[in-house]
């Protein structure tokens, strides 16, 4: 049996780190849905952020993203978040939302585009030593749309020059989260398409660069939690990027669409003792909520991630161990979904009743009246970037 002390103590203890651009409003490419009070500038996304923790207790950093959130004072921002019990984290990079990078930014074929892709990678380790965030995270559109288009390999090298520069400037508390991405928006072929191209440029940099693994990135049907137990084992899990899909990179809610998958996920963490906070893994939202309330859609993907992770926490090693090692397929499997299985609710509700917090994060939210002022004082809310 699972210690249930220590279940309650790895859950009061864990964190989820939410995105500022969740926050505002977004959409697909055929439509954004504007919706009433969402936030006018970073300040206010981040007030929506410092809400969100206050009901659940477990989300106490904002991800912000350069240009989306830019200020001229990024100090003075960290200073605000402080203010409101909440602290910036990852700083994300834009190098896909300008004419320049039509063939890519730091793999395009014009050297001089390449330098304004990097130093905007550079400039964003700028702003992490103002706000004192610790994690750069790197996503790049680049990649080919036709056989042919560009040299694959080439790209590669262009690609690790700028990487190379980029790493050699960071602190040394800092690091490098570098996602990958099957596909979109460039069809044919993406310059880091996939975990093994993340890790071997990682590998290639030095310790303090490690893999981001956004679950909606992959080919349907991929195994994802080996690609976690894998880059655990090799120490280069860096940072989730959490949402689920159903067809392509939907960013829904984390757990909405498989939270079974997110249960396997979650238990390749716990498995390697990688929950808590000090091992260094930075578990993050990266959702866009299109048509549903964003601020509630954010605290029930928090809870989501929390009952996944309390299910997981609930496996009884010994007796998968036991059956594992004795070759007992039926009976490892059972061990494993009699913890799935578990309706963890009351065991949520009672955690956050010892922390202090309403049982019910949402149904809270909702008596809160926080929704209400937002809709009453913000008028003319701006779009997170996505979906222009
Ligand atoms: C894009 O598909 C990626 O998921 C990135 O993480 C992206 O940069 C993020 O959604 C916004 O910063
Ligand atoms: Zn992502
Ligand atoms: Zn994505």
């Amino acid at each position: 049996m699972a210690d249930l002390a220590a279940v309650k103590r790895a859950l009061t203890a864990q964190r989820i780190e939410t995105p500022s651009w969740a926050y505002g409003n977004s959409g697909t490419r055929f439509k954004v849905f504007a919706q009433p009070g969402v936030p006018r500038n970073p300040e206010e996304k981040i007030a929506d952020a410092a809400a969100v923790h206050r009901f659940t207790g477990v989300a106490p950093t904002v991800a912000l993203h350069i240009p989306w959130d830019k200020v001229d004072d990024y100090a003075a921002l960290a200073r605000y978040a402080a203010d409101l019990g909440v602290g910036i984290g990852a700083i994300n990079t834009n190098v896909f939302q300008d004419d320049d990078y039509k063939l890519g930014s730091v793999t395009n074929p014009d050297p001089g585009i390449r330098r304004k892709a990097t130093d905007h990678l550079l400039e964003a380790i700028d702003i992490m030593d103002q706000t004192g965030s610790q994690d750069l995270k790197l996503w790049f559109s680049d990649g080919t749309n036709y056989p042919g288009q560009d040299d694959l390999r080439t790209r590669q090298d262009r690609l690790a020059a700028a990487l190379r520069e980029t790493y050699d400037r960071l602190g040394e508390n800092q690091r490098m989260l570098l996602e990958y991405k099957l596909f979109e928006p460039a069809f044919y072929a993406t310059d880091v398409p996939d975990w093994g191209t993340s890790y071997a440029h990682c590998i290639e940099l030095g310790n303090r660069a490690t893999v981001c693994i956004d679950t909606g990135h992959h080919a349907p049907g991929t195994n994802i939690e080996f690609i976690v137990a894998f880059l655990l084992r090799q120490g280069r899990l860096g940072a989730f990027d959490f949402n689920s899909r159903f067809y392509a990179d939907d960013d829904l809610m984390v757990g909405a669409a498989d939270p079974f998958q997110l249960f396997r996920i979650m238990y390749e963490i716990v498995r390697a003792d990688a929950l808590d906070p000090a091992y260094g893994i930075a578990f993050m939202l990266d959702q866009c909520h299109n048509i549903e309330r964003k601020i509630p859609a954010i605290i029930r993907s928090v809870m989501n991630v929390q009952e996944a992770t309390a299910k997981a926490l609930l496996v009884d090693r010994d007796a998968l161990t036991a059956a594992q090692n004795a070759g007992d397929v039926l009976e490892a499997n059972s061990v494993f979904m009699d913890a799935y299985n578990t309706d963890v609710r009351p065991l949520l509700a009672e955690v956050r009743t010892d922390a202090g917090l309403d049982p019910n994060p949402v149904a809270a939210y909702k008596r809160s009246g926080y929704d209400e002022k937002i809709i009453a004082d913000r008028v003319g809310g701006t779009q997170a970037g996505w979906g222009a």
